[in-house]
């Protein structure tokens, strides 16, 4: 294969020791190790005057490369269009969703600047592979400046359907740029269809097989590639941290009382306020489980910067201390509500040793979290996936107890169902979906991904 370039919003520079490499950090290195490769994006600092040269650090046969941004830049691309329009808007939150001609001007800025400090860096046979909402018009940037190597888009938010998306005053020139792609990849079935949706309805565009269509004068393939985990790192992961002092505390506590986990990054796509609701509807509707059952809701901080996301934390903090002040006894808390993040190591205990894995976002592209939850458990007494049908990860998860997030008395059933379920039908259900997450590893997918490109010319 070809010298692999990924560009995306941040990169996780390995040599970084603070930097905690994710399961996609780790998986994209791993693909740059191969045949050596460049990783293109912001650092993550704002300062007065960026300079005009990326800088760069090379471990072995991959190059990080990383620019600065202005605060400006940064207010109107990242916290502006990136997560007050496109975010919300792709996740079907109409309501909150900011349209600000500045906030645009300035996103397509900072793809242009994008495209101009990586420009200088590629070489003939790169294979290009640019990640998620924040660099949509990278590609047809790029093809501007003559660039005709191979590149690909992967998304890893839903594509939201036709009546949503046109809502967008630029949503003609956004969807054009993303026909400058040779590959676009979506993480379900319902993103493509809302895609070939719109291309063929609002674009005028033609769906001409084998995963290819045509539209703004362009020929691309669109695919759907379901990201994965990595799944036996994660059961490895699991054995490893029984040992800590953590999981050691875990067992100590008294076996008349389950958890029920929920782990997100604060965000109102998560669907966490509704989550508190649906518990409390458990506990109204099946008095028998106060005192014996516990949300622990991990939430660390994201985006603070976006005002929508600092009153969602006040919100939570209203709707737990409401809760627990309705139902707490001297003895029991209903909602244990962290506002912060754990180590991986303790995060896949504490999803061990909780007896339901409560995964009900109103809208996710996949959700990582519900598939670190089945791999975390033991096969011999696993714990039970409630999982909303709006997450991408429900088509794959089928075995999950599937629910409708909106609907607190299903949710509340469902919990209560899986709190009550017979070891044998636990073990039938985890088993399904182990099957899934051993086939589709965020390696398959990453392949699946650079084999689907490699093969387009
Ligand atoms: C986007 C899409 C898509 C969370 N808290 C802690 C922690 N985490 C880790 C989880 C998981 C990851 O963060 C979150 O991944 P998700 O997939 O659930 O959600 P997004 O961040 O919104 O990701 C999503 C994903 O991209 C990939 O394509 O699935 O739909 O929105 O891995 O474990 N990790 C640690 N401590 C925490 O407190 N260590």
């Amino acid at each position: 294969m070809n010298r692999l370039v990924v560009i995306s919003n941040r990169v996780t520079v390995s040599t970084d020791k603070k930097a905690r490499a994710g399961g996609l950090a780790v998986a994209l290195q791993d693909a740059l190790r191969e045949n050596g490769g460049l990783w293109f994006g912001w650092s993550g600092k704002t300062v007065q005057k960026p300079s005009c040269q990326p800088a760069m650090v090379t471990d072995g046969n991959v190059t990080y490369a990383t620019i600065n941004l202005s605060r400006k830049n940064f207010a109107e691309y990242y916290n502006g269009f990136a997560n007050r329009t496109l975010w919300p808007l792709f996740h079907y939150r109409l309501d909150l969703t900011a349209f600000s001609k500045q906030n645009y001007s300035g996103y397509q800025q900072v793809n242009t600047l994008f495209a101009s400090k990586i420009l200088p860096l590629l070489e003939d046979d790169d294979t290009i592979w640019v990640h998620d909402y924040h660099l949509i018009p990278l590609g047809e940037e790029l093809r501007r400046t003559g660039v005709t190597q191979r590149m690909g888009f992967f998304l890893h938010i839903p594509f939201p359907a036709m009546e949503i998306m046109t809502a967008l005053p630029s949503h003609r020139s956004l969807i054009r740029s993303l026909c400058a792609y040779d590959l676009v990849g979506f993480q379900t079935e319902n993103d493509l269809r809302a895609f070939f949706d719109y291309i063929v309805h609002e674009a005028g565009g033609k769906i001409i097989g084998n995963h290819r269509i045509q539209a703004f004068g362009r020929t691309l393939k669109v695919q759907v590639f379901p990201i994965g985990i990595n799944t036996e790192a994660i059961i490895r992961e699991t054995l490893n941290s029984s040992r800590s002092k953590m999981a050691r505390g875990l067992m100590d506590r008294p076996s008349d009382k389950d958890w029920i986990i929920g782990v997100d990054r604060l965000d109102y796509s998560k669907g966490i306020v509704e989550r508190f609701q649906a518990f409390e509807r458990l506990l109204e509707n099946y008095p028998a489980y106060r005192g014996r059952v516990t949300l622990l809701q991990i939430a660390p901080p994201s985006r603070s910067e976006v005002p929508e996301y600092k009153e969602i934390q006040h919100t939570l903090e209203a709707e737990a201390g409401h809760i627990n002040g309705r139902f707490a006894d001297y003895d029991w808390v209903p909602i244990n509500y962290l506002s912060k993040s754990f180590t991986r190591q303790n995060l896949v205990s504490l999803y061990r040793n909780s007896r339901i894995g409560l995964v009900t976002p109103l809208r996710d592209g996949m959700n990582l979290v519900a598939k670190e939850y089945v791999a975390a458990q033991n096969p011999h007494d696993p714990g039970v996936l409630v999982l909303s049908r709006f997450a991408g990860a429900a088509r794959e998860l089928d075995s999950a107890l599937i629910v409708n997030p909106f609907d607190f008395d299903s949710v509340a059933d469902a919990i209560a169902k899986g709190l009550d379920m017979p070891m044998e039908e636990r073990r039938e259900r985890w088993s399904a979906m182990m099957e899934t997450l051993r086939a589709n590893t965020l390696g398959t997918w990453r392949d699946d991904f650079l084999k689907s490109l490699n093969d387009v010319r």
